[in-house]
């Protein structure tokens, strides 16, 4: 359009076409600007004492906080909605964690969302590398603990061991290259959804959520997260029982594809982001 300007309004148009992308675009770092807005999703089930820490962290061109609360009997909705008013509050209806990512998936406007762990365990500052990723031309940003520049506070060795295992479990059985399964900090373009169903309960998300986004031919970036402990309270997780129940998810995504009852999908040529 510039070419069809007489030189002297060229550089008018030009400069309000410049301020208008200004408007657009967010810094998020001293390098990288993005226009999709982010929405960040924290499944929280008594996690008032943690909240503060929490939304200290998440960085201020967030475009939202979806707070999934777990039937808390705590303070946890009256503390997110003092520490940010403009807070997203859903009420989870069903149980577990995976229950409760999955509303709140459903409640984003957010074209990027960002899981996040309510208990203090994640630093916010990081969704800076998990949206890179994502705008860089990843469809799937995973939070890895075992990459490198990666690391972990909160895990005991038997839950580690655990990890590798189903770890090296997924890679075999799907082709992955995952250094990390089990793992609640990972963010994603909102249109992956439209190509993994969800449907399970409880913390076998991830793990559910890690296979499908292969089987999809979805592009998957691993970000390298350092997992900090729990602040307050306790890990509502059980090694053992939840072990199984992630167990259970592989075997049966395995079954699923070798019985061919789920078409396999093409490579993801969707709309990419646009810097
Ligand atoms: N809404 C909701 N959040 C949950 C539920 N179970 C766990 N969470 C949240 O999921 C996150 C991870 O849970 P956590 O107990 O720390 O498990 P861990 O990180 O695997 O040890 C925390 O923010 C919990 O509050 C649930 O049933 N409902
Ligand atoms: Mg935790």
């Amino acid at each position: 359009m510039s070419s069809v300007l007489p030189s002297s309004n060229r550089s008018a148009a030009e400069g309000i076409e410049i301020a208008q992308m200004e408007s657009e675009y967010r810094p998020i770092s001293s390098h990288l600007a993005i226009a999709p807005p982010v929405s960040v999703v924290i499944p929280a089930m008594n996690e008032a004492e943690n909240l503060p820490h929490v939304f200290k962290t998440l960085p201020d061109w967030i475009h939202e906080v979806v707070l999934v609360d777990g039937n808390s009997t705590d303070d946890t909705v009256r503390v997110a909605r003092e520490l940010r008013p403009d807070v997203v509050v859903v009420k989870q209806v069903g149980k577990g964690k995976g229950d409760a990512l999955i509303s709140g998936f459903a409640a984003c406007t957010g074209e990027i969302i960002v899981m996040v762990d309510a208990d203090g365990s994640a630093d916010g500052q990081e969704i800076v590398s998990y949206v890179s990723a994502l705008v860089g031309g990843a469809d799937f940003a995973k939070g890895s603990r075992f990459a490198n520049g990666g690391g972990t506070d909160d895990m005991t060795p038997v839950r580690k061991l655990g990890n590798w295992a189903l770890c090296t479990a997924v890679n075999r059985k799907f082709g992955a290259r995952y250094t990390d399964l089990c793992y609640g900090y990972n963010a994603f373009w909102k249109h992956c959804l439209d190509r993994i169903t969800l449907d399970c309960t409880g913390f076998e998300i991830e793990t559910l959520m890690n296979i499908r986004v292969v089987k999809a031919g979805l592009r998957v970036q691993e970000v390298p997260s350092h997992e900090y402990n729990r602040i307050h309270g306790v890990s509502n997780l059980s090694a053992v029982r939840d072990g199984i129940r992630v167990l259970k998810v592989i075997l049966r995504e395995k079954r699923v594809r070798r019985t061919g009852r789920r078409a396999a999908v093409p490579a993801v040529i969707g709309r990419r982001p646009v810097l």
